[in-house]
């Protein structure tokens, strides 16, 4: 069987990649529909050798389709995703719409794949980026040994942020070089050499959204409302991949092998833990571009008993999000 496929942010940074991911996977797609805002429609986008037309999401009447991946920003998942469900078709949304809905599932291919068929909206959420990896790194470890405790500082590249954030990097970084000034668009201060320790917007208890996605995604996912989440969330000046120095603290105690042998074991994981230069993950020389999370630096923690230290890494737009959602198609089309 094949499937009319809607992809809604067709343009945009994740977008383009989903139709990528399809392609590439050999996803069953019998139509593709390439939806965008008013702005791009009439512009044409990559399907794998062909390209497709990008159409207008306001005009588009979604009567027929059966998939439809969106990644357009949570407002328009808010205003379009339950009209695409209620004509039919099954919506996974990337956006943090319906990530805490009990009525929505929140999906991990890797670590909750059998909740997609909870779906009573025909949602599906996909969750954020920061939250997918290291919930791949860490489901296998809370299986064993049960998590009690997680901190975290994320390293986020700009393209977390979209298409814009990636374009306002690189112009950032011409300029400096060429002794020019840097002015701040889509970023609250310069990002090009620069660190910016906020990302989304701050919240009542001085956390922001994004370090609170951390704490909600990470419950849901992995079932188990008693893990304590401690994040501080970093934009850096990296275009592709993000990166995550964890420490966690386990109820059993696991040693840094046994650790590793989990990890060398579980699905979407590729450890690279040489203790040598260049023998641990990194954006540029592991994520960027590829599919799996990276998990390197794994050591006992000689501050804790039961405390593990992982450096990981992965592609934000590609497990971080596109791949992910392209995974739950997948499991969809699985249904039969
Ligand atoms: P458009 O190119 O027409 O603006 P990114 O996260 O990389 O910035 O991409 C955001 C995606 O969401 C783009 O594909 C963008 O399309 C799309 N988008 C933004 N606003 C709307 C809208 N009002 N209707 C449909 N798509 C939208
Ligand atoms: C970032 N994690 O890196 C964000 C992007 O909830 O889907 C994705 C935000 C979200 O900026």
């Amino acid at each position: 069987r094949k499937y009319k496929v809607a992809v809604v942010g067709a343009t945009g940074a994740v977008g383009e990649t989903m139709l990528s991911i399809l392609a590439e996977r050999g996803f069953p797609v019998g139509e593709l529909v390439a939806l965008a805002s008013e702005r791009s429609a009439g512009g044409m986008v990559a399907f794998g050798d062909d390209e497709v037309m990008v159409r207008d999401l306001a005009g588009f009447d979604p009567a027929g389709v059966d998939i439809a991946l969106f990644s357009a920003g949570g407002a328009i998942s808010k205003e379009y995703a339950p009209k695409f469900a209620a004509a039919g078709a099954v919506v996974i949304d990337n956006s943090s719409a319906f990530r805490l809905d009990p009525d929505v599932p929140l999906v991990v291919a890797e670590v909750n794949p059998e909740m997609v068929k909870q779906r009573p909206r025909g949602i599906i959420a996909n969750p954020n980026c920061s939250t997918m990896q290291m919930v791949v790194a860490l489901a296998p470890i809370h299986r064993r040994a049960g998590i009690e405790r997680i901190n975290v500082a994320t390293y986020q590249s700009v393209s977390g942020a979209g298409r814009l954030a990636l374009e306002e990097l690189g112009r950032q970084t011409a300029s400096l070089l060429s002794f020019q000034g840097a002015e701040p668009e889509r970023f609250p201060v310069q990002i090009a050499f620069n660190l910016i320790p906020h990302i989304d917007e701050f919240m009542d208890n001085g956390y922001t959204r994004e370090e609170m996605k951390l704490v909600w995604e990470t419950r849901r996912i992995l079932g188990d409302e008693r893990i304590q989440v401690n994040p501080t969330a970093v934009r850096v000046p990296v275009f592709y991949g993000h990166a995550e120095a964890l420490h966690i603290e386990t109820r059993e105690k696991l040693t840094a092998g046994e650790a590793r042998a989990l990890l060398e074991a579980a699905p979407g994981v590729e450890v690279v833990d040489e203790r040598a230069p260049g023998g641990y993950p990194t954006p540029v020389t592991h994520a960027s571009g590829r599919d799996a999370v990276f998990v390197g630096r794994i050591r006992e923690d000689l501050s804790h008993p039961r405390g593990l230290d992982l450096w990981v890494v992965a592609d934000n737009i590609r497990k971080g999000a596109a791949l992910n959602a392209v995974q739950i198609a997948e499991l969809v089309a699985g249904e039969g």
